[in-house]
């Protein structure tokens, strides 16, 4: 079962051939993909050599298989994470009643809405990064961009399969306006705010992934925990591949910080505009990143107080990341005092579980401040790179529009639209550091304003010719 069979069209694990309607069906959309690649992947690199990995297996070892491909060649498939035998629902109000092979009629459009939602942002997230490959810092990180554009790529085959295999006409349908929406567009855009940004320069994509992608770890983690098994399955196999993400964003920021803080050794001093001088992003810009990817990431949690998210656990369709990490798996009874700006309110914790998670994610991206802190304190400087307040700039949830520092602090309205440009970037921002984007495709080099990384990827010099340009 964990073998992946790559004789057919469509690469999958899930025996495809045993099912010709649906096979047809996904080979019917299997174009439309390529297409939708072609017109919305990386611009102008669909003929380099790249040095990619795929999945061979989905066991925990080995499951990667590193080789050149040009991407419109990569093997796009299916593959679900082995079904646990005798598996049982974890949590909610069917806790320990056998898990479904098969969508329950009173659970289908809402188990569909979260299955678009999460494909939704896949394919998003590949047209707000086409262009960066122009300004790419060096072949190793233009190396990784596009093994992310290819893997989200993926993750968009694996909820379309979920469609079209269990959703009838209705995910056929909704398969094709996965397709037919883009990133930013005026009229059909995606459907969560953050995936209508645009990422036009590398430290937008560090912060991405750092937080975006973290986002997306902890929503597939609490997918994996659904009663619907083969969703559960194919997140499960989704997370492996999401760690790499994060990655690149956590090492990316660590390379920015260590970059600035070589330049001040350089020049002696810590003054942000002599550090733009002397082409580094200051830390007073970095933390503006910082701040704007963070809070447009906490908006992806959904509103503190929602019913949709009591309903999915209680119903036993999406559970906490690591549900068994928990006591109470039913939370009939429990409540939580939650802080609005309207006072303290209690709250039912089934109501409340968007804010719970989004509390754990929040302390899952303090891990990486508190490295680079650690590096800045060891450079000898006072400055501390900080998460924003998680009332910060909202636009969704109790906290939406509210005018809130990013120390948490309640403002006047026009105090805080006259200061919100101290917090996130600004134009002459963007322009800065979008002056600092030279794209660097000399093997080994690497553009000024980041260090290199400390290792290649999979046991090769950093040096390597990772993409071979023609
Ligand atoms: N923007 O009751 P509420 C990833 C809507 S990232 C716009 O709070 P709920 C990745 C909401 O849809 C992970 N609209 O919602 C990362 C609802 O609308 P309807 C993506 C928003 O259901 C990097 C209404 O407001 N996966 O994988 O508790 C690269 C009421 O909201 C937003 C998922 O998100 C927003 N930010 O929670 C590539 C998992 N927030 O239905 C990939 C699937 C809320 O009333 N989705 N709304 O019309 C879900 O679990 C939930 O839908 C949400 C919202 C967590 C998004």
């Amino acid at each position: 079962m964990s073998g992946v069979n790559y004789s057919e069209k469509i690469p999958n694990n899930v025996n495809l051939v045993s099912d010709r309607t649906l096979q047809r069906a996904l080979e019917h959309w299997q174009p439309h993909f390529i297409d939708w690649w072609k017109g919305m992947g990386p611009s102008d690199f669909q003929s380099a050599d790249v040095y990619l990995r795929t999945a061979i297996s989905v066991d925990a070892q080995g499951w990667a298989h590193y080789g050149v491909t040009k991407m419109p060649d990569y093997r796009w498939g299916i593959f679900l994470a082995d079904p646990q035998a005798e598996r049982k629902i974890g949590f909610g109000d069917q806790m320990g009643q056998p898990v479904w092979q098969q969508v329950p009629g009173e659970y289908r459009s809402t188990l569909r809405r979260l299955i678009v939602t999460q494909g939704d942002t896949e394919p998003a997230s590949v047209e707000q990064q086409r262009l960066l490959g122009h300004t790419c810092p060096s072949l190793y990180d233009l190396r990784n961009l596009f093994q992310i554009n290819v893997e989200e790529g993926r993750h968009l085959w694996a909820m379309v399969y979920l469609l079209h295999a269990y959703f009838g006409r209705d995910g056929r349908e909704e398969a094709e306006e996965l397709l037919a929406r883009h990133s930013g567009d005026a009229d059909k855009p995606r459907i969560l705010t953050t995936f209508n940004e645009p990422i036009s320069d590398w430290l937008s994509l560090f912060c991405f992934t750092y937080f975006t992608d973290r986002d997306g770890k902890y929503q597939l983690k609490s997918l994996a925990e659904s009663a619907f098994d083969p969703l559960s399955r194919t997140c499960r196999f989704m997370l492996t591949e999401e760690a790499h993400h994060m990655f690149v964003g956590e090492t990316g920021l660590g390379r920015v910080v260590k970059r600035t803080l070589e330049v001040m050794k350089e020049i002696g001093t810590d003054d942000p505009a002599k550090v733009r001088a002397a082409g580094a992003v200051d830390l007073q810009t970095l933390q503006k990143y910082l701040n704007f990817w963070c809070s447009s990431s906490l908006d992806l949690f959904g509103n503190e107080i929602s019913s949709n998210s009591a309903a999915n656990f209680a119903n036993g369709l999406k559970g906490r990341p690591d549900e068994s990490q928990y006591d109470d798996h039913v939370l009939r009874e429990k409540t939580l005092l939650m802080a609005t700006p309207q006072g303290e309110q209690t709250v039912p914790v089934l109501n409340a579980l968007n804010e719970v998670m989004r509390e754990s994610y929040l302390k899952d991206c303090e891990i990486g401040l508190k490295r680079w802190n650690r590096q800045i304190e060891r450079a000898g400087h006072a400055f501390r790179l900080t998460l924003p307040s998680s009332r910060f700039r909202r636009t969704i949830g109790t906290w939406a529009g509210q005018p809130v520092d990013p120390q948490g602090k309640m403002l006047g309205k026009e105090e805080y639209e006259k200061r919100l440009n101290e917090w996130i970037p600004s134009a002459s921002d963007r322009a800065f550091v979008h002056s600092l984007m030279q794209k660097v495709t000399t093997p080994g080099k690497i553009a000024g304003w980041v260090a290199p990384p400390d290792r290649g990827i999979n046991n090769l010099p950093v040096e390597y010719e990772y993409v071979k340009l023609h």
